[in-house]
């Protein structure tokens, strides 16, 4: 009996210190039965997954009947999943994801369906990564900003390299001029004072999604939290002032300060999925002054009565920034137009099935003697 107890006690243990609540727990009663534990998935590999399991990691396999629905049930880092006999027989609600349109949409939209990738899950704050060397991109920030926001997920900047720029608090005044409200913190993996000032994103059971292009220093940033090197890093190239593609699988890590952080590899392209208001958010003052336009519809290139381009002519909008928004904006107007359009295919598809029915019905009652 006490023994059981003390069993019972290690294992919730060991899920809090992955996350573990009663969000989860919740979900697991609903569902689980004898021989079935929840375990979350650290590692994904081609054929089989990794678990966190007890201190111990584990390669467990998919139930078959998941393999169906590769957009939504298949397992994704982060995802707390239930286990019987080294198989994955369920995924549990997620509490949130980060996910964005499928590799190779971004700007071939007319070519490509746009599938939701979903890249990690249930995570408490997503790093925006970005080394202030010649790959620093202003635009770049806001567009995974609006990706974040679009998620419904919080965003934390960091900028890396500090040590690479004479004046580094530089970026820190352009980076918070177009993230408002967005924390900013400026790290460099030579002064670990800069560091300490992410530390409480890292508190037990809590979870960093890192993103951010390759070569910005993420792998850097773990090795450092972790206390010793325990992810791949690249050798800098001098000529792009970058370093190669180097994390070839996400894992999550749990740190030594308590939480976990995941190590994406890099994104190349960030396209979106689908509209979730992360424009209005990422763009909050332009959307303040469109309410204000003569027409509600008003696209902001010539309209008479449009304050946004009033606010051009002025100065109190940069045009790169409006560029910026103009060109998310017809993206995600593309996006939503063409779900809208799925929508109306599924709805004349379900008609048709009904009309066939209708049919065979009629046919059956003519045949009748
Ligand atoms: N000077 C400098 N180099 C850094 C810093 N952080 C990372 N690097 C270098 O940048 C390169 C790429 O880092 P890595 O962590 O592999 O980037 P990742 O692709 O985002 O994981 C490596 O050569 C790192 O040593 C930093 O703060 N200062
Ligand atoms: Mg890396
Ligand atoms: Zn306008």
């Amino acid at each position: 009996m006490i023994k059981n107890n003390k069993k019972t006690n290690n294992t919730s243990q060991f899920l809090s210190m992955f996350g573990w609540d009663s969000y989860f727990q919740n979900h697991f009663d609903n569902i689980s039965s004898d021989n079935m534990f929840p375990a979350r998935i650290i590692g994904v590999h081609k054929n089989n997954f990794l678990i966190g399991r007890n201190n111990k990691e584990m390669l467990v396999t998919l139930a078959g009947r998941l393999n169906y629905h590769k957009d939504t049930l298949f397992p994704v880092i982060g995802d707390w999943v239930i286990i019987t006999d080294k198989v994955i027989c369920d995924v549990l609600p997620r509490k949130n994801a980060l996910s964005r349109g499928a590799a190779g949409t971004h700007g071939k939209q007319d070519l490509l369906p746009n599938k939701r990738q979903v890249i990690a899950a249930n995570i408490d704050t997503v790093f925006i990564v970005s080394g202030i060397d010649n790959d620093f991109n202003i635009r770049r920030i806001e567009r995974y900003l609006t990706l974040v926001y679009n998620c419904g997920l919080n965003p934390v900047i960091v900028l890396t390299k500090a040590d690479l720029h004479q004046d580094p608090e530089s970026y820190v005044g352009e980076v918070e001029e177009v993230a408002f409200g967005v924390p900013v913190h400026l790290v460099s993996a030579t002064d670990p004072y800069g560091l300490s000032s992410l530390e409480p994103y890292l508190s037990k059971g809590k979870t960093i999604a890192m993103l951010g292009s390759s070569g910005v220093g993420k792998s850097t940033l773990v090795n450092n939290f972790y206390g010793k090197s325990i992810q791949a890093t690249k050798v800098i190239s001098k000529s792009v002032g970058k370093g190669r593609h180097t994390t070839t699988s996400r894992s999550l890590i749990l740190m030594p300060q308590g939480g976990m952080v995941i190590d994406n590899p890099g994104i190349r392209e960030i396209g979106f999925y689908d509209d979730e208001g992360g424009l209005d958010v990422t763009f909050p003052e332009i959307e303040h002054l469109a309410k204000r336009c003569r027409f509600h519809d008003c696209s902001h290139t010539h309209e008479p009565g449009c304050q946004v381009l009033q606010a051009l002519s002025t100065g109190s909008i940069k045009k790169e920034r409006l560029d910026s928004y103009q060109k998310m904006k017809r993206e995600l107007a593309y996006l939503s137009d063409r779900q809208t359009k799925s929508a109306d295919r599924v709805e004349k598809e379900r008609w048709k099935g009904i009309a066939l029915k209708i049919k065979a019905m009629n046919n059956k009652k003519n045949k009748r003697p």
